[in-house]
């Protein structure tokens, strides 16, 4: 018998057949040798095969470790070449002043590894049940399944969600729902509605939005609904000092401030949170008189004293003196501070004045305002009245993303100070969430009396589905790629939906500490517009929407960076 043919030279040498092996019916010996060569064969072209995949198939396989089962929300959507020029068709018809910016969009335009189709689980629910039961109200009420509004909205029915969620759906690639919210803007946002209203949450959240969708999709409607709620909100600024009220009557024009604010006084973060979209306003009309109204504001600012370097958070507009002397990171504060880091960048790193002005603001900060606790957390407490309280509200913990931001450009080589200032914030922010009972953040929680990054008062344990520890976990995540950050995100989107996801939409929660929490009943407007476009962000790559094109206003609006924008802003000192 011979050995077969089959067999390589090696394998032949391997069996010496004892005497009598013959007799063996089937030679088992140098069978059991091919069966073991062939198996050896099949096991290498199984290894083959799998080196192959590795390298050869699509990125999208590899992405899916961060799926964890909830692909549809998380998974980035940035469509191919193709697919992109396909869609666009479906929602961009003009071309103009956008397009320049569209080109940003995706940096590269063209990335494979990162095609997602799938729906977008948590946003649509959000959005459908906005749809069925509250379509045109501001907001939704998602127990009771109807409409809802605040007073930052005065009496009117703006349509807050749809104008605030439009980016964060074209963003996730939702056109038809784009469509139907295009389709609803085009025909019933009006804003000559007798409504008092809040100049800075209609400006962050409806022309922020209106400016955001305009740039991303090029629909001129946009432009023109931004720039006719722009012209109600003016006379907000007819006050003895051009500092603005606070509300402002669309209709008639008649301003006034809040009641409660120190003795009629306006608020820094909400006359100081105009910058990046007056400048935009300016920018595409050519009318200069919105960036003369921010521009105002912010000499008007330069030339006040400040105690300790601080700047209070109530500014009188009749007097143009300071009201009491509460200085705060958060609440009353927070988005001051940003919009002077956002306009430097914003304007491609020409407007220093705003650089100066954030790093001295953010030095006298460090130096009165973040300390660490005695278990070694860094926070940021609030100044009132001479002494530090050592609290830190929810609000407060996007300012870890805004020291990431500004970490570059920081005076004296303090880059990596600021970073690791970013990162701190970052992860006392997700303590307050990890010693809760639903892993979600209290409203504001205390560094005091042996307490750490806990809620005491029971009116701070509630969640209203705030974006900030989202926000600084994505800008943490752009600078750094650390997976934990991504980690932290996934834990948040887990603690949402169990927690605040219900039939009708999400809902805040009253206490994170009860396991058995009730629910406040009001899906913000934020939650669409911020929330969940930061945490898709978070799970994205940094192609989609860089941060060297895109300046995100302080409701998660992206706004183009304009490039030598000081120069060409008509009204602006050097054109003047
Ligand atoms: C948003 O409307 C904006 O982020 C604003 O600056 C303050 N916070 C709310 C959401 O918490």
């Amino acid at each position: 018998m011979t050995t077969p043919a089959l067999l390589p030279l090696s394998g032949r040498r391997i069996p010496t057949l004892s005497p009598g092996a013959s007799s063996f019916p089937h030679h088992r010996a140098t069978l059991r040798l091919s069966e073991k060569f062939i198996l050896l064969l099949i096991l290498s072209a199984f290894i083959t095969l799998c080196f192959g995949a590795f390298f050869f198939l699509p990125d999208n396989s590899k992405h899916k470790r961060f799926d964890f089962g909830l692909e549809d929300v998380l998974i980035p959507h940035i469509e191919s070449e193709k697919e992109a020029r396909h869609s666009s068709r479906q929602v961009i018809h003009g071309v103009g002043a956008h397009d320049e910016h569209r080109r940003g969009f995706i940096k590269t335009g063209n990335d494979p590894s990162v095609q997602r189709r799938r729906k977008k689980a948590m946003m649509k629910h959000a959005w459908d049940s906005y749809r069925q039961y509250g379509w045109g109200h501001n907001e939704l009420k998602p127990i009771a399944k109807k409409g809802h509004s605040t007073n930052i909205f005065g009496n009117s029915q703006m349509g807050a969600t749809i104008v605030d969620a439009l980016d964060t759906l074209y963003i996730m690639g939702l056109h038809d729902e784009f469509k139907d919210a295009q389709e609803w803007i085009e025909q019933n946002l009006d804003f000559s509605v007798n409504a008092e209203v809040s100049v800075f949450e209609v400006n962050i959240r409806f022309i922020g939005g209106l400016l955001a969708a305009y740039y991303l999709s090029g629909q001129e409607v946009f432009k023109v609904k931004a720039v006719q709620l722009a012209e109600k909100l003016l006379p907000a600024f007819n006050t003895p000092t051009g500092i603005p009220w606070a509300m402002v009557n669309l209709k008639s024009g008649v301003g006034r401030n809040w009641g409660w604010a120190s003795a009629g006084s306006s608020i820094l973060a909400e006359f100081g949170t105009l910058h990046m979209e007056f400048v935009h306003l300016t920018y595409l009309t050519g009318n200069p008189a919105y960036y003369q109204k921010v521009m105002h504001i912010r000499k008007l600012l330069a030339k006040m004293d400040r105690p300790n370097g601080l700047y209070p958070n109530y500014l009188n507009p009749r007097t143009g003196r300071w009201g009491q002397h509460h200085t705060s990171v958060g609440g009353l504060g927070d988005s001051f501070y940003e919009y002077l880091l956002k306009a430097w960048l914003m304007s491609d790193k020409t407007d220093t004045e705003a650089r100066k002005t954030y790093d001295d603001a953010i030095e006298a900060i460090e130096r009165h305002l973040i300390r660490k606790s005695n278990g070694g957390l860094t926070f940021i407490g609030e100044w009132k009245n001479g002494h530090l309280e050592r609290k830190m509200g929810h609000l407060t913990c996007f300012a870890g993303g805004m020291f990431a931001l500004g970490a570059d450009g920081s005076p004296d080589d303090k880059a990596g100070h600021y970073l690791q200032l970013g990162a701190e914030i970052a992860h006392t922010c997700h303590e307050s969430y990890d010693r809760t009972v639903l892993k979600l953040g209290p409203e504001a929680f205390k560094f005091d009396s042996g307490l750490e990054a806990v809620a005491v008062r029971q009116n701070e344990k509630y969640y209203i589905l705030r974006p900030e520890v989202i926000e600084t976990y994505w800008y943490m995540w752009r600078f750094t790629h650390d997976p934990k950050y991504r980690q932290w995100g996934w834990e948040a989107v887990q603690a949402i939906d169990k927690y605040c996801r219900v039939s009708g939409g999400f809902s805040g929660v009253k206490d994170v500490y009860s396991s058995n929490p009730t629910y406040d009943d009001v899906q913000q407007s934020f939650f669409l517009a911020e929330t969940l476009k930061y945490l898709y962000l978070l799970f994205s790559s940094d192609e989609l929407l860089p941060l060297e094109n895109w300046v995100f206003n302080t409701e998660a609006h992206p706004l183009p960076v304009l490039h030598q924008g000081n120069i060409t802003l008509p009204g602006s000192e050097t054109q003047r």
